[in-house]
């Protein structure tokens, strides 16, 4: 295979097989941390070092994708001008929300996390990261096409930049102000790419609280065929 033809490339994979007892005991560890990560919108406005938000970018950025196009953009501010910005139109989308087209059965399971229109995480934590998804991509000769799976690609991509965050030792939340368009507007992005999640990064406010919920036993959430 030379320099230059279409034949795919292959490297030989990396693995270190581990003994059982050491695998249970690396997945059982890491359910016990990832069990202790809660959602909080109690923000500290205590600083974050940029290379913090850049190590969960590049993380989560390792999450498999669709053709390998990785069709995601993480836009990280810490601007205080820009968060007010986006903390302003947030607000008035979510007002919106709250105050009318908000179905009755939506607003039957939000009840219990007492969420409003108000949106302080947004100017409190002091990096807010908005995850845009691409839904399509710039070809070589510079012709627009299609990306696949890019909703399932930056869900994971998602889930690993929240894993990162806890791991780290600070706490984001998922937000997801609704409609989101206006984010593209205030941050410049391009038509094709949507914003998906705004996730506050940042210590919890010395009072931060979390709604008293249960998760799903195994029982609950899996289903096994032997
Ligand atoms: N976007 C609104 C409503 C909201 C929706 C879900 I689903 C939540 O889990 C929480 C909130 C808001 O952010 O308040």
């Amino acid at each position: 295979m030379g320099e230059g033809d279409d034949e795919p490339r292959f490297a030989p994979l990396v693995f270190h097989e581990l003994p059982e007892d050491e695998m249970r005991e690396r997945a059982t560890a890491f359910l016990d941390l990832m069990d202790a990560r809660r959602t909080t919108r109690h923000f500290s406005a205590r600083e974050v070092p940029r290379e913090l938000i850049e190590l969960a970018i590049q993380t989560a950025s390792t999450a498999p994708s669709g053709a390998h196009l990785q069709p995601w953009t993480f836009v990280a501010i810490s601007d205080p001008v820009l968060k007010a910005s986006i903390r302003g139109a947030a607000e008035a989308e979510e007002m919106r929300f709250y105050e009318g087209r908000v179905p009755e059965a939506w607003a039957e399971v939000l009840e219990p996390l007492g969420t409003d229109h108000v949106k302080e995480h947004i100017t409190d934590a002091p990096w807010i990261v908005v995850l845009f998804r691409h839904s399509q991509r710039e070809r070589p000769n510079g012709e627009m096409a299609p990306t696949y799976y890019a909703q399932e690609s930056c869900g994971i991509a998602a889930g690993l930049f929240v894993a990162s965050v806890h791991n780290m030792g600070l706490v984001t939340l998922t937000h997801t102000p609704s409609p989101m368009s206006f984010l593209r507007n205030i941050l410049g992005r391009p038509d094709h790419e949507h914003a998906m999640l705004l996730m506050p990064v940042g210590y919890p406010a010395d009072d931060a609280k979390v709604p008293d919920l249960q998760r799903k036993g195994l029982e609950d959430v899996s289903e096994f065929h032997e």
